[in-house]
């Protein structure tokens, strides 16, 4: 294969198997033509880029019926909050009628802090059922993918941009090259382009291996944006690590020359060189961890059948498609799954078909054993399920390792 970013020829170093559509719940007559794909992931050793083989069309994912609704967790409206101040005191306070364009502003949950404070701004969102939503929060949104076409018409109708702002989507999208240009189109001379993303460090560290899936065609580290960046006018100028979504990393891109990179830069990359994120020898390692993973999930959830426990999964989380399908964890192991968003409930789970059920079933009959699917969100659930847990209800989690407690 060649590498997406710099035409490096490359080769995978983990097979996952056949996935499919990790948002694509699904009704039982539609089993027979469910889509799959090889899940294989790639290290490019030029770039330092992360990526997948093969994706899926955006179309496929992304649509009129997608499942990932992000106001879903309180503690996300919290952090959105707070990555919205961040934005408004250190790149907008002062200037005269700012305008911030969201890329895949899904229901609204960071631009409406922007809608609340009246602020000009735009969402781009080609879900067009999220998007429904965001404007239900006052928030107005466009349905369409972010690229250059899109590009022109906020240019037509809108004007440039002080900031153009992501959050878990910049890795979803495999075209960085048109991304770039477009966002330098609409960006004005000083603009910024700030995005977060689940960063590529914390998934090694913690053998995360299920932040991969279709719509996470990369996984970035600071290195790789360094390079994927720098290749299209933009320069990396600042980073921030975030605790959401298992370890993140918010990155601040400039236009080549209209800032001067922060000393936290420089200071990453080494400590990314030093974590040997550009070792094929790091990814060789981390199959190896991804298999044993694998290995203890399935152990440790036959033993709990063999117990005759009651075992239910917590959150139809995308993460979860690569778990089942990697481990082949079926309906014999894992009863149901709860989950709060309304459009995965009376579904069947993607590939290997668990059937996903409303939260009232957990809270009316808890199982024995809860498999924590929803992890990067433990700290919320840990709290909301206080009672649970108190009554002697045990909790399997798989990151960094799989264990009971
Ligand atoms: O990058 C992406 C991230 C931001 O969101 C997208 N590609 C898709 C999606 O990934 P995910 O599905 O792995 O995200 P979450 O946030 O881990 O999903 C949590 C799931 O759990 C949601 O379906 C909501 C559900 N949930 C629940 O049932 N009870 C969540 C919480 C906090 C709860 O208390
Ligand atoms: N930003 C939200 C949603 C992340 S899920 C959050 O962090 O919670 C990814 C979102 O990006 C989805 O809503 C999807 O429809 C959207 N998306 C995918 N490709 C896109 C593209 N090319 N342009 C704009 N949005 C895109």
């Amino acid at each position: 294969m060649k590498c997406r970013i710099c035409t490096n020829s490359i080769e995978p170093f983990i097979f996952f198997g056949k996935m499919p559509i990790a948002n694509g719940f699904l009704i039982e007559n539609d089993f027979q033509n469910e889509f799959y794909f090889d899940m294989n992931t790639a290290f490019c050793e030029k770039c330092f880029t992360v990526q997948l083989e093969h994706q899926p069309n955006p179309d496929m994912m992304f649509h009129e019926n997608y499942a990932f609704f992000s106001r879903q967790s309180k503690k996300m409206k919290d952090h959105f909050k707070e990555y919205a101040d961040w934005v408004f005191k250190n790149y907008l306070i002062g200037k005269n009628d700012p305008f911030v364009i969201e890329i895949g502003s899904n229901d609204g949950i960071l631009l409406e802090n922007f809608s609340k404070k009246n602020i000009r701004h735009l969402g781009i969102e080609p879900s067009a059922n999220v998007g429904n939503e965001a404007r239900k929060h006052g928030v107005n949104t466009e349905t369409r993918f972010f690229n250059t076409d899109t590009a022109k018409h906020i240019l037509n109708k809108y004007g440039s941009a002080d900031v153009i702002l992501a959050a878990n989507v910049m890795c979803h999208i495999p075209d960085l090259k048109n991304i770039a240009e477009a966002a330098s189109n609409v960006l004005n001379k000083n603009g910024l382009l700030i995005f977060e993303d689940p960063y590529l460090g914390d998934m090694i560290e913690k053998t995360s291996y299920d932040q991969i899936y279709d719509e996470h065609v990369y996984i970035f580290s600071a290195m790789s944006i360094k390079n994927i960046f720098g290749k299209y006018g933009f320069e990396l100028i600042n980073l921030l690590p975030q605790s959401t979504h298992g370890g993140s990393m918010r990155y601040i891109l400039s236009k080549k020359g209209s800032y001067k990179a922060e000393k936290i830069v420089g200071e990453f990359l080494l400590k990314e060189k030093k974590m040997g994120l550009d070792s094929p020898k790091t990814y060789e390692k981390f199959r190896k961890n991804c298999e044993k993973s694998r290995n203890d999930l399935i152990k440790i959830l036959e033993e709990e059948k063999k117990n005759n426990n009651r075992v239910v999964a917590y959150g139809a989380t995308s993460k979860s498609t690569t778990i089942l399908n990697y481990c082949k964890i079926g309906a014999d192991l894992i009863e149901y799954i709860s989950d709060t968003t309304p459009i995965k409930q009376n579904k069947f789970s993607p590939g290997m078909h668990i059937p996903v059920k409303n939260y009232s079933n957990f809270i009316e009959a808890p199982p024995d054993t809860t498999i924590l699917f929803a992890w990067n969100h433990a700290e919320e659930i840990m709290e909301k399920e206080n009672k649970y847990t108190k009554n002697g209800g045990k909790w399997i989690v798989h990151v960094p390792n799989v264990k009971k407690f």
